[in-house]
């Protein structure tokens, strides 16, 4: 038998608390989370579609700027050995299996450990991706999406695609190239680009019209070669604003949908949107939603959350169910998740620091947004909200209304129509009413 990583965890439960004894109410399991369930007609699995990534479950010590790693790792030895990233992957994927999640992503780097020549690097990822390949197979865990590290390597300092050095353009296309193809090699359901460095710190040293240019560029070579490939997955876009850079170009969902219609994208690529990149741009998760989702541009999320009042990318675990329940809504709103999922992109805090927590981590995620599905699910069932916003706009129903959405009218017979009004109706808002609806909702005692 293969060694076990996670001695003494057995495959995570769906247990109501009520039924549970006070040592199993210990035990990491789900209380909300029911994979086989059924909410609007899919099951749970196949509405939240969660996946786990593989640079904060497997690779982060949970370092901080102040000190070191602190995270328990027995499956890894430190070194940069090929033996040691296999090792990993299997301890990866018997966390997936025994914490009932079925997707998973990583970068390029994360898995395979870079060397001395592009060469070299790809032939380590090629001799990890084919171990991998044989755990998703024996464990029936799927790829949702793959990308490269263009970020943390110090030739990528001023950027990877907006480098002002055309050398590091080209290594970052060899990168994206080779990620590509194995995400493809995998079977993944889509394919990443976060600009870490595509930004400036300072506008005294960057040509930014420049940059944009090189970045659209690096796009359009990135999704030709995907295309070139016969990879069918979903391209994304992750905005954020900063961090690392004082301005990223792809700030925010606006100002990315901007450039990718600016620059002859748009429908190429979908956007990522992650809940603490929302709050570091200054937009709530549901607006950042609800610009997407408006574009019919909601790829996938990485469900995670900030720490309120802290300016940092914190990477949270995602357990606030108000949260959860916006975010659902809008995902039910658009129809659901197809080929997009839920990503915990997160990590536990530097204190939570045993393998267990790995599974408090995810479970507490996993529970938080089965609780958000099923309150969302409610409020559609209910309605209320709907229909106040329906009938919050029935007067552009009108055939007046419908003359001038349609474009019939210039502005002077708008405003010549404007005179012959006697009476102007504008109803109340009742954010507060609704409000109250959707607490009602979400705490709706059982009877
Ligand atoms: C960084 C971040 C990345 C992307 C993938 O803030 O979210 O991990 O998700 O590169
Ligand atoms: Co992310």
């Amino acid at each position: 038998m293969a060694l076990e990583h996670f001695p003494g965890i057995t495959q995570l439960q769906f247990e109501s608390t009520r039924a549970a004894s006070r040592d199993a109410k210990c035990r990491p399991t789900f209380r909300h989370y029911n994979p086989s369930e059924l909410v609007e007609s899919r099951s749970m699995r196949d509405q939240l579609r969660f996946a786990a990534c593989y640079w904060h479950t497997m690779r982060n010590g949970l370092g901080d700027p102040f000190g070191g790693a602190t995270a328990q790792t027995p499956w890894d030895d430190g070194t940069d050995s090929i033996a040691n990233a296999q090792q990993r992957a299997d301890a990866f994927f018997e966390f997936l299996t025994k914490c009932q999640i079925d997707r998973w992503c990583f970068h390029d780097r994360d898995l395979a450990p870079e060397g001395q020549s592009i060469a070299h690097s790809e032939r380590n990822l090629d001799t990890i991706v084919a171990h991998v390949e044989q755990l998703q197979r024996s464990s029936g865990r799927r790829l949702l999406w793959g990308t490269a590290n263009l970020f943390s390597h110090p030739r990528y300092m001023h950027g990877a695609a907006t480098s002002p050095c055309v050398d590091v353009f080209l290594h970052a296309t060899a990168q994206v190239r080779k990620a590509l193809e194995v995400t493809h090699t995998l079977g993944g359901e889509g394919y990443v680009f976060w600009g870490g460095r595509e930004g400036y710190d300072t506008l005294l040293n960057t040509d930014l019209a420049r940059e944009r240019d090189q970045m659209a560029r690096f796009l359009h070579l990135a999704a030709d070669h995907a295309q070139s490939i016969g990879f069918r997955g979903v391209l994304l876009i992750e905005p954020k604003p900063h961090e690392p850079t004082t301005h990223q170009y792809d700030s925010d969902s606006e100002a990315t949908l901007n450039f990718l219609r600016e620059f002859g994208l748009f429908g190429k690529f979908k956007l990522n949107i992650e809940t603490n990149h929302a709050t570091l741009a200054g937009h709530s998760m549901e607006h950042e939603l609800a610009v997407a989702t408006a574009a019919g541009a909601l790829g996938s999320i990485d469900a995670n959350m900030g720490t309120t009042g802290l300016g940092w990318d914190t990477d949270r675990f995602p357990t606030d169910v108000m949260l959860t329940t916006q975010i659902m809504l809008a995902v039910l709103n658009m129809g659901g998740l197809t080929q997009g999922g839920l990503n915990f992109d997160a990590k536990r805090r530097r204190a939570s620091f045993e393998p267990i927590d790995l599974f408090y981590s995810h479970a507490a995620g996993m529970d938080a947004f089965a609780i958000g599905l099923k309150a969302a699910a409610r409020i559609r069932a209910d309605g209320r909200l709907h229909e106040f916003i329906r009938e919050r706009y029935a007067s552009w129903n009108s055939p007046m209304g419908e003359k001038i959405r349609s474009g019939q009218f210039t502005l002077a017979q708008c405003a010549h129509e404007a005179t012959k009004l006697s009476t102007l109706v504008s109803p109340s808002g009742r954010q507060e009413l609704l409000e109250s609806i959707v607490n009602e909702i979400l705490f709706a005692t059982e009877r």
